[in-house]
């Protein structure tokens, strides 16, 4: 297990030596731990879905744009849609602080030394309403490339926000959550004039990962893209509904 967190996801799938025995000990003991947070999972995606509510998970790099893209999305949605959002960082509330200012609930899981928020933490959150019924529950995933990719927290869409100022070889070297992805938002396209970042070359890694995925360029600060991305929830919102 990460020594740091104790994650199970970096290493459940990994190669064991069969021959040693504590190795397989702790093998298995990660893949019981991810199985019982796909378990919480599967509930806390009936629970959603029995509540008309689309949840995303938005996971990204430390600083990718993560909550300046969610007051956006709250700010154009002015209200038509109910909107809540459960926020992971490793410390402070500054997150949630910055949610509630636009008039929005919002509810600040600190994990400590965890990397990754998992499903019974969205479990208790939903216990406590977090959820609103027949609108859209954002989950801010902790700024992390790697271990969020691992745990399902019974969201309907996993979102991965890149941004321009990251690189874009990100999904060359972060392969596990790009190939999660349902929806690749490339923020700080406001950037591009500025960096050396190519679009094309980002968008055909990211294909080679998850073939299907839409890769759209937005900006959280000019507004450029947000159309999209709008129209996009909208799409999973009207699938989600027409399931139920
Ligand atoms: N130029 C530009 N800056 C942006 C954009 N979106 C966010 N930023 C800036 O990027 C910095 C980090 O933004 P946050 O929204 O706090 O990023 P985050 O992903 O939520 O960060 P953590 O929660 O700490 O992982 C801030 O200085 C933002 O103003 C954008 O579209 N363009
Ligand atoms: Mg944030």
């Amino acid at each position: 297990m990460c020594g740091t967190c104790g994650c199970p996801s970096h290493q459940a799938g990994g190669a064991g030596r069969a021959e040693d025995p504590e190795r397989g000990r702790v093998i298995t003991l990660e893949r019981d731990l991810l199985a019982a947070n796909d378990a919480v999972a599967a509930r806390n995606r009936e629970r959603l879905a029995a509540a008309d509510t689309l949840a995303v998970n938005l996971m990204a790099g430390p600083g990718a744009g993560k909550t300046t893209l969610l007051v956006a999305t709250i700010t154009a949605l002015a209200g038509g849609v109910p909107v809540a959002v459960v926020e992971g960082d490793q410390a402070t509330d500054l997150d949630a602080a910055r949610i509630r200012a636009t008039g929005v609930p919002a509810r600040q899981i600190t994990t400590g030394k965890a990397c990754h928020l998992d499903a019974a933490m969205i479990a208790r959150a939903l216990d406590d309403g977090i959820a609103p019924a027949h609108g859209v529950l954002f989950v801010e995933n902790v700024g992390n490339l790697v271990c969020p990719a691992g745990f399902d927290l019974g969201e309907a869409a996993k979102v991965v926000v890149a941004s321009v100022p990251e690189g874009d070889d990100k999904p060359l070297k972060y392969p596990d959550i790009f190939a999660a992805a349902d929806l690749v938002l490339v923020n700080k396209c406001d950037l591009l004039a500025h960096v050396a970042f190519d679009l094309e070359r980002f968008t055909a890694a990211a294909r080679r990962l998850a073939p299907a995925v839409a890769v759209l360029a937005v900006s959280a600060t000019s507004g450029a893209g947000l159309g999209v991305w709008l129209d996009w929830l909208a799409r999973r919102r009207a699938r989600l509904h027409a399931a139920a």
